[in-house]
């Protein structure tokens, strides 16, 4: 009897994450869903394995999520896999963060395609290492038709740089008579930003403790909805982005109700 119980529950629980996904369907999702995957240095430490390992478990868990992004519907997901400060770490574990988009594409890249997601990438290109480079560019170019999931990796970002950069263009523009000051508004700012061509995230989720930006997104992130959680980003499961869209949806359903 025990035994039949156990079973019963097991098969209610491998079917829960679909029933859960469906449940959640029903209500609108977040079209653009941002996440700094921090804590992947941490989650190796708490193992006594190198920091390289977390990262290796951390590149895992954007194939994971990328698949749910796209299974819920969402349009855009941007991750922050790589800051303009994560430069000063050790040489090693830079160069080793540098082969993962690679690796991360060489593996998942078919599966990507056959799931109609757009790889795109936004951050200063001129610094990364050719390889890198180069292998995202071949992912953005094979991908650039499908009208899936926009899987948008901030990948040597940072928001400060990116707004500074954007007040340089639009004196340009000012100086050439392309842009009268009249028609500087916060959208036509919005279009001097990496951002241009999405909505700003209307959800922004931190793992791993930390209840800051990091320089992320400051322009666009002024009225999104922020997730925070104490889970380490390899650590971080599909039901986990279930909670805080559903958190999400709770909080826009009270905004609606006044
Ligand atoms: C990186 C793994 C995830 C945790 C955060 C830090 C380490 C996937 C990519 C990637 C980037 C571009 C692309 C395809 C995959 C990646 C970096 C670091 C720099 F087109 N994971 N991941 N890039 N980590």
């Amino acid at each position: 009897m025990l035994n039949k119980i156990k079973i019963w529950k097991n098969q209610n629980n491998s079917s829960t994450l679909r029933d859960k996904i469906e449940e959640i369907k029903k209500l609108p999702v977040p079209e653009h869903v941002a996440i700094i995957m921090d804590g992947n240095g941490r989650w190796a430490k708490k193992r006594a394995l190198p920091r390289i390992a977390g990262h290796h478990e951390g590149m895992k868990v954007v194939r994971k999520t990328t698949m749910l992004a796209n299974d819920l519907g969402l349009k855009v997901l941007t991750l922050y896999a790589f800051s303009t400060e994560n430069w000063k770490r050790p040489k090693n574990e830079v160069d080793y963060i540098m082969k993962l988009p690679e690796e991360f594409l060489g593996t998942f890249l078919p599966e990507l395609v056959a799931n109609n997601v757009q790889v795109k990438m936004m951050g200063y290109k001129h610094q990364l290492p050719k390889h890198t480079l180069n292998a995202i560019e071949k992912a953005m170019e094979q991908t650039k038709n499908n009208t899936g999931l926009v899987l948008n990796f901030a990948l040597n970002y940072g928001s400060r740089a990116e707004i500074l950069d954007a007040v340089k263009q639009v004196l340009n523009d000012y100086n050439s008579g392309i842009l009268k000051e009249t028609d500087l508004n916060e959208e036509a700012f919005s279009s001097y930003l990496m951002t241009s061509n999405f909505k700003d995230p209307d959800l922004l989720i931190r793992t791993s403790g930390e209840i800051r930006l990091s320089n992320f997104m400051l322009w666009q992130l002024a009225y999104s909805e922020f997730w925070f959680t104490d889970v380490l980003w390899p650590d971080f499961s599909e039901d986990h982005l279930l909670e805080a869209i559903e958190v999400f949806q709770k909080r826009q359903r009270r905004f609606g109700g006044i």
